[in-house]
């Protein structure tokens, strides 16, 4: 099929004001009566032809005006609906269409999980449930009413405000109709019918207006709900004090779903959640589940100003609504939580997610400019890299500058389906900024690289800074220019504190920021004291590959005593990532890697630093991981070679550390009481980081502490925590663990997706055979997205060197998973075969095996557009 180009937008041709839905809910035939107000858009030449997409619905009635549609005057197939004629003026369709949820295993449109109905439309699910112009720049007032078997659906839900609800007299069925006043695109529809359970609460909003809250999930896990709603009501009041943006409904409902393709889905006034991101009690959740259940009902409740009150023109804007809302998120937890922990946790995604992303064949800009399937486009260049973007145009325009012009466009385009240019306008508009060269971010494809070059001249008191920046060749995109970068800096001084200067030659610098626009710049600070140690791009101010030659003991210094805790972090990080890179080096060539002392020193002056939260000790403490050396690498990867070396510095830092480890070890264990709260889950990362480090000895000491640690534990963060330092170190004692945990939570399908991607990313040549053979074990099930990520997406995505054998077994084990799910379930299918995207960077004979599987899946027949538009990029 052709692609869809940004530059061929055209504003449709008829638009829909209201849309009146009638669901007879029934498992295998829904009968969907949808009521459209149509008139054609004043604006567009048109000639009399309205074309609504369907995507595997049959239709069954149709009227014009309350009168059948002769036959003649209309075509419909399953994926379209044409009129040949459509009237002049407004007039009104009724469509009658049938669906069957139960049969629905795409989870696209209206299917069935653990007998709930449920939907989700985002990008283009509304199609599959009536024909529509489903597309995001049609919007339109809903109305909905539902109707189902009482006993099966007590609970009848969808997009707006309650209204008229009751029993249907005479029949064992009930109605229930929502209304929702704000127009919006098809893609936010949204309802739900089922027997759940429910919490509620209320939340008064900054202008009094009293708001009521619900969570619904499956009955009997209630009581894991009472942190989301915690969390929601949180980010209802951030928004309010740090946004000025409140809620707009007199209801807020967000449900829990056991099968779902996402995280989470903004439908207005409904969120649909993935329970993984709802559920949360101590005895199921880690630390990191907590923190990502806030961060992620944060990121849907902010959807409803950035997303759904403002939504996005055409799907090449997905950034305009994702890459802000995450920057958001992320503000939020920034927040909530510890600020520089935040932001090098988000990094790391970063870095993991989105630079081999970018660096691969799949590379696109923020806001692509060609898809043939946009489900593929919800990537992490979209959403983290879109976020930076965003961080980007504060750190150019300053706190104030930012807040003006985020006001300005809520104020603009409410109620409007915006584009990236309306965004940016605002900003500039607000600020009078020229954001010309800014919006490049937008356009251009694949992480630029910067380097850095200074030099200190003593008798001047001046230092010169060059930096170059410079961007790779992605696919479509040969040619680059020079981007507008804000590069955070201090000059660090002997004494360890940021020297003055007097002024600066060859480039604007406002407060820390150097405005880097051009190819090369040469800066020259004048009145500097003495030499000093550059400290760049602190807190990660642009998305780049920063280079700087800089010497070992800069990095030492700079890890003791940088004012910036990223750049602490990101020091620790560089002088461990040399010693890997060469480490690799040297186990390619036969010879044994050593440990530089000037790492051991750095790593102990944090473990010992009680100064520094516990939290960000730990981060310091997490060697970079072996598929972000292989990226560092960046060709010839031997993820064998990687690994051994990994192993051999962590067993080094462990030696070099001493009874260092144990006596923080020791001094951190818990007092026995429980709390999700960053501080405490800092003290559980810290002693659980320091527990993984032990291990890397290998003693029967090290291995008893994780036995013992694992069996006392009195929560899922330290439970897991130690069952995992076991499988990473590939301990024989593993195995009788592992069994334990799975027979503790036998019942519990999400602790189980725990077990499932531990055994999937054990580094141990049975693992492949292991993860076979859990296909067919009782705990999983083949059509919950859940499980299939938690088993073969962990084995693909985070088991280096299994998925990766050199006998190829791993990826036609994927090959031939993927050719199977792809019939049942595309979405799902394409996101794993991701796992494939840097297999360029392999040495010759792994790339050789990648490439024969990925060839193998190219030539299948009856590929979904999904799998094979993956496919076809990865192989270009
Ligand atoms: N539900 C997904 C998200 O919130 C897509 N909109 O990012
Ligand atoms: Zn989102």
């Amino acid at each position: 099929a052709a692609p869809f180009r940004l530059e061929d937008y055209r504003a449709p041709a008829f638009t829909i004001d209201t849309v009146e839905l009638d669901f007879q809910l029934a498992p295998s035939a829904t009968r969907v009566t949808a009521r459209l107000a149509i008139r054609p858009n004043t604006d567009e030449a048109r000639s009399g032809r309205l074309e609504l997409a369907g995507d595997e619905i049959t239709l069954k009635g149709l009227k014009l005006d309350g009168a059948p549609l002769a036959q003649g005057r209309y075509t419909a197939t399953p994926s379209l609906l044409t009129l040949h004629d459509a009237p002049n003026g407004p007039f009104t369709l009724e469509i009658e269409t049938e669906v069957d949820p139960a049969a629905n295993t795409k989870l696209m449109g209206l299917y069935r999980t653990t007998g709930t109905y449920c939907t989700q439309c985002e990008a283009e699910g509304f199609r599959r449930i009536t024909y529509f112009l489903d597309r995001p720049d049609v919007l339109a007032v809903y109305t909905t009413r539902l109707e189902a078997a009482k006993a099966d659906a007590p609970i009848l839900l969808a997009n707006g405000n309650p209204g008229e609800s009751g029993d249907i007299a005479g029949t064992d069925r009930h109605f229930a109709i929502w209304h929702d006043p704000f127009p919006k695109p098809s893609y936010l529809f949204a309802m739900v019918a089922g027997d759940l359970g429910v919490i509620t609460d209320r939340f008064t909003t900054q202008s009094g207006r009293d708001v009521e809250l619900r969570i619904y999930c499956e009955h009997g896990k209630e009581a894991r709900c009472t942190y989301a709603m915690d969390a929601l009501k949180r980010s209802m009041k951030w928004d309010e004090e740090v946004f000025g943006l409140e809620y707009d409904l007199d209801i807020f409902v967000i449900v829990a779903v056991s099968d779902f393709n996402m995280g989470a889905m903004e439908n207005k006034g409904l969120n649909v959640f993935n329970d993984k991101y709802v559920l949360a009690d101590p005895d199921t959740a880690t630390d990191a589940d907590y923190a990502n259940v806030e961060g992620v009902i944060a990121h849907e409740y902010f959807h409803n100003w950035t997303g759904n009150r403002i939504t996005c023109r055409d799907w090449f804007q997905l950034c305009l609504k994702e890459g802000l809302t995450v920057f958001r998120d992320q503000e939020f937890s920034s927040d909530m939580r510890s600020r520089a922990v935040k932001r090098i946790a988000d990094v790391r995604t970063l870095q993991a997610r989105q630079f081999p992303e970018d660096g691969g064949p799949l590379a696109h800009p923020v806001r692509p400019e060609i898809y043939h399937e946009i489900s593929n486009f919800y990537t992490p260049t979209v959403y983290e890299k879109g976020a930076e973007v965003v961080r980007m145009l504060k750190s150019v325009l300053g706190p104030d500058g930012f807040r003006k012009g985020m006001d300005l466009y809520v104020r603009r385009h409410d109620g409007d389906a915006a584009t990236i240019e309306d965004f940016l306008a605002s900003f500039a508009d607000a600020t009078g900024t020229d954001l010309g060269q800014f919006k490049l971010w937008y356009s251009q494809a694949g992480t630029p690289q910067v380097s850095a070059h200074g030099s200190y001249d003593e008798a001047a008191r001046s230092y010169r800074l060059t930096l170059t920046q410079s961007t790779p060749a992605t696919p479509g995109q040969s040619r680059k220019q020079p981007m507008h970068m804000p590069i955070r800096f201090g000059l660090i001084g002997p004494n360890g504190e940021d020297m003055a200067f007097d002024a600066v030659r060859g480039g604007r610098v406002e407060g820390d920021v150097i405005h880097l626009t051009e190819a090369s710049q040469t800066l020259v600070f004048e009145g500097v004291g003495a030499r000093p140690v550059p400290s760049l791009l602190r807190g990660f101010s642009a998305p780049v590959r920063l280079a700087i030659d800089i010497s070992a003991s800069d990095l030492l210094f700079q890890v003791r005593t940088d004012a910036d805790p990223f750049n602490r972090w990101q020091a620790a990080q560089t002088l461990a990532m040399r010693n890997l890179v060469a480490g690799t080096h040297e186990q390619i060539a036969g010879r044994t890697p050593k440990a530089e002392p000037a790492l051991i020193d750095a790593l102990g002056s944090v473990l010992d630093n009680e100064a520094l939260e516990p939290a960000f000790r730990a981060q310091v403490l997490q060697l970079p991981s072996e598929a972000d050396i292989a990226r560092e690498l960046g060709e010839d990867v031997d993820p064998d070679a990687i690994a051994t070396a990994r192993r051999e510095l962590r067993l080094a830092i462990s030696t070099g550390l001493g009874d260092r480890l144990s006596r923080h070890y020791e001094a951190l264990s818990g007092d026995g009481s429980f709390h999700p709260d960053a501080a405490s889950a800092g003290r559980r990362a810290l002693r659980n980081t320091l527990l993984d480090l032990l291990l890397a000895r290998r003693t029967p000491a090290a291995t008893a502490a994780a036995l013992r640690h694992f069996e006392t534990a009195d929560n899922m963060t330290d439970r897991l925590a130690a069952l995992s330092a076991m499988t990473q170190a590939a301990l024989p004692e593993r195995r009788a663990a592992l069994d334990a945990f799975h027979a503790r939570y036998a019942d519990d399908a999400l602790v189980l997706d725990k077990w499932l991607a531990l055994e999937a990313t054990a580094p141990a040549a049975e693992t492949l055979d292991r993860v076979k053979a859990l296909l067919k074990h009782p705990s999983y099930s083949p059509n919950n997205p859940n499980r299939v990520r938690a088993l073969v997406g962990s084995f693909a995505g985070a088991n280096q060197t299994q998925f990766n054998r050199k006998d190829g077994a791993g990826y036609d084990f994927l090959a031939d998973f993927a050719l199977d799910l792809d019939k049942r379930n595309p979405q799902t299918t394409a996101r794993l075969l991701v796992s494939f995207r840097s297999w360029r960077a392999l040495e010759p004979v792994r790339r050789a095996r990648a490439e024969a599987a990925l060839r193998r899946i190219a030539a299948a027949e009856n590929l979904s557009p999904d799998t094979l538009d993956i496919v076809t990029r990865t192989l270009a």
